[in-house]
């Protein structure tokens, strides 16, 4: 399965990086749109509370 969420605050490449990392437990795979806030989470079974709520924590709260 997948979810997109529209994250803020997202600026560069190192934000992208500090949610690819924050949320690698919570996903096998992640991709960060730097442009548009788009934050892609794949993986077998997906908990959107709480990559919402690990978001929330590294400061990119979704929308
Ligand atoms: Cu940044």
């Amino acid at each position: 399965m997948e979810i997109e969420l529209t994250a803020g605050n997202i600026k560069c490449g190192g934000c992208a990086q500090a949610i690819r990392d924050g949320l690698a437990d919570l996903a096998d795979d992640v991709e960060v749109d730097i442009d548009t806030g788009k934050v892609l989470v794949r993986g077998k079974q997906l908990d959107e509370t709480a990559i919402r709520n690990k978001l929330a924590d590294l400061g990119y709260p979704a929308a």
